[in-house]
């Protein structure tokens, strides 16, 4: 254990006072506690955004757009976070007007969609992963939940536990918004597992007054391994927005890392007009806070910064790191979740501890404007550094994107992603790799394998699977490296979303999978490389995945997702792909690109549901490997000692 920890916890980390949860309530005027003020160019910024905040704080009409009771109208488009001030929680692709056609949507369609192996409460709405922690032989996960409803609201601690992050038993909530200080929402937080084991759980609170700020819990038995009670600190909240950020512009603390003064640092998002910041706390004890002089890290338009995660990982070894640990061989990756798109960025950089300073390796490919995590429907991720099998491990939030109404007629909302594995890709050096962790494996049932299949331009072969809705799909693809060398085609500009998706045919793609597909192709979903030619003669390669016709009902946003792969002298093109009913995660390169898919198909359904390789490239001949395993189901359950859903 680095010394650093050891020390900053035995000298200065006091011990938590014991639960007495009485109502601490100042007034409104004094809860913004006397803080550091940001400095540098900051201030100026800060204070014009102060008064900004102060005008809208008092010209916001507030609306009343939540009801509280779990429900709306079907067809109805309500806001379901802006008016407390996170983002949108309905589907924002689908505009009122879109869903004004709804589908006539039956039970054993609805049924289909929950998934055989991905985490999902029995009912009801889930958003962000919170606090992923792994204590006395079990991983624990905590998750938004809304015990009321499909839709967002209410938001309370949802709590699961797991012998090895794929079979789950649900526990009663952790916490519920009963505090003057979270009255209005137990949001998103993050778990710090101290030197001596203790647990330190910070998370935001939404207050009776919509004011965002961060509370202080922990377990009140560290002995119990379900870690089932948890107390709320009495003297919450321990920090609130400091001058110069606005009232909802402060939440998601991050686990805290140890600086080179032994005292604890903690992130948190926010932002200062359009650009997102990272703002650090230190701290001695988690009971008492100091802000740091500067931010972290800014950058300019890109708005309020969500879920900020930043860890190690190390550029030379396998293993995943502590989330403190620091020095030679070692990367920081900084990642924001922008609540402008609703899409999670990252960026590999250095932290400098002494000046609490991150700084992008590529400063053009900075957080929100460079890599994303996953391309598809994917928000508010979270990792954690598992000690038990030294490896970062990372939860995201899949979310709905079909309308409100249907979610309310399925009684339930969103799916976590399967855990995956985070390292350094030390052939590029220039992004992380993603990868489901090995215990999904345990999952495979019968195997299938395709081996050398030739794919003539304009081919499509069935694939016999068996049942295709639970897939665990390793599909690795040749094409004849001199016909693309000598080629001058230049495919300049190429774009996932926008050039056309999988049936837009090219000299050199796309060729891939087609999953959910039903025997016509009336719906399909395709995933797939494009290899494009730029005017340089260079070849850049794209991993997409096309949802334009994934369902025949027209209340379903339907995009095509997808970037760049980086594909390297002498790799194949290689792609994973893990099929859950109406969820597709796929994985190209080993985990550089990656693409989740939330798929609504009406037909391609149960026994209809097919396999298919295909090829629409014009120019080039593909050779396709295959080896595809159905997939059992997860256990996942309630706690035998009881059934209940509170
Ligand atoms: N979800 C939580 C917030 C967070 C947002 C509220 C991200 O803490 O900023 O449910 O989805």
């Amino acid at each position: 254990m680095n010394a650093d920890i050891e020390h900053a916890t035995s000298t200065s980390y006091s011990p938590l006072p014991d639960a007495d949860n009485h109502h601490h309530h100042p007034p409104s005027s004094q809860r913004r506690r006397p803080v550091v003020l940001l400095s540098g160019i900051f201030i100026s910024m800060l204070l014009f955004s102060s008064l900004i905040a102060f005008i809208n704080q008092y010209s916001d009409p507030h609306v009343d757009e939540f009801s509280g009771d779990g429900t709306s109208s079907p067809g109805r488009h309500i806001s379901r976070g802006v008016s407390q001030g996170v983002s949108e929680k309905s589907n924002i692709q689908l505009s009122s007007s879109d869903v004004e056609e709804i589908y006539p949507w039956t039970n054993a369609m609805l049924s289909w969609q929950r998934t055989g192996f991905h985490f999902q409460p029995p009912k009801n709405w889930m958003n962000d992963p919170n606090g992923p922690l792994y204590h006395l032989g079990w991983y624990h996960l905590f998750y938004q939940y809304n015990p009321d409803g499909a839709i967002w609201g209410n938001i309370t601690w949802g709590h699961a536990i797991s012998k090895d992050l794929i079979n789950w038993f649900h526990l009663p909530f952790a916490m519920v918004p009963d505090q003057w200080y979270d009255i209005n929402g137990v949001w998103s937080g993050s778990a710090t597992i101290l030197p001596d084991g203790r647990i330190i759980m910070l998370y935001t609170g939404d207050t009776d007054e919509l004011v965002q700020v961060q509370n202080l819990a922990y377990p009140a038995n560290l002995s119990d391994p379900l870690l089932i009670d948890w107390i709320k600190y009495p003297n919450n909240p321990v920090m609130v927005p400091p001058p110069g950020i606005g009232t909802t512009d402060f939440r998601d603390p991050t686990t805290a890392w140890v600086g080179p003064n032994g005292k604890w640092r903690v992130a948190i998002g926010a932002k200062v007009n359009k650009t997102g910041i990272t703002l650090v706390y230190e701290t001695k004890n988690f009971t008492s806070y100091e802000l740091l002089e500067e931010v972290m890290h800014a950058v300019p338009g890109t708005g309020m910064w969500e879920c900020v995660d930043f860890y190690p990982v190390s550029t030379t070894e396998p293993n995943g790191l502590d989330t403190s640990v620091n020095g030679p061989g070692i990367k920081h990756v900084l990642k924001s979740s922008l609540d402008d798109d609703k899409h999670d960025y990252y960026a590999l950089g250095t932290y400098d501890p002494i000046s609490n300073k991150w700084t992008p390796d590529d400063p053009e490919l900075d957080v929100g404007i460079g890599l994303r995590l996953d391309y598809g429907k994917y928000y508010a991720s979270k990792t954690f550094y598992d000690q038990n099998t030294q490896r970062r491990l990372l939860w995201g939030w899949i979310g709905e994107t079909d309308s409100e109404a249907a979610d309310i007629l399925k009684g339930w909302s969103s799916v976590q992603t399967i855990p995956r594995e985070v390292v350094f890709d030390k052939k590029t050096g220039t992004n992380i790799l993603q990868w489901p962790i090995k215990e999904v494996e345990k999952l495979r049932s019968k195997s299938t394998s395709y081996q050398k299949v030739i794919l003539e331009p304009g081919s499509l072969v069935p694939l016999d699977v068996g049942l295709a809705t639970q897939l665990d799909i390793l599909a690795t693809f040749d094409i004849d490296t001199l016909s693309l060398e000598s080629s001058l085609e230049a495919d300049v500009g190429y774009n996932c979303t926008t050039s056309g998706g999988s049936s837009s045919r090219g000299v050199f793609g796309p060729f891939g999978l087609v999953v959910l597909a039903d025997e016509s192709l009336t719906e399909q979903t395709p995933v797939y490389f494009y290899i494009a030619k730029g005017t340089d003669g260079v070849a850049n390669t794209y991993f997409c995945a096309d949802q334009s016709k994934s369902s025949t009902a027209p209340d379903v946003t339907k995009l095509i997702y997808g970037s760049s792969v980086p594909v390297l002298h002498g790799e194949s093109f290689s792609m994973r792909l893990l099929v859950d009913h109406s969820i597709v995660e796929s994985f190209a390169q080993g985990g550089r690109t990656v693409i989740t898919s939330r798929v609504y198909p009406t037909k391609a359904i149960y026994s209809a549901a097919k396999v298919f390789l295909f090829n629409n490239a014009t120019g080039v001949t593909v050779t396709a490997n295959v080896n595809a395993w159905n997939m059992d189901s997860a256990h996942i359950d309630y706690f035998p000692f009881g059934n209940n859903d509170s």
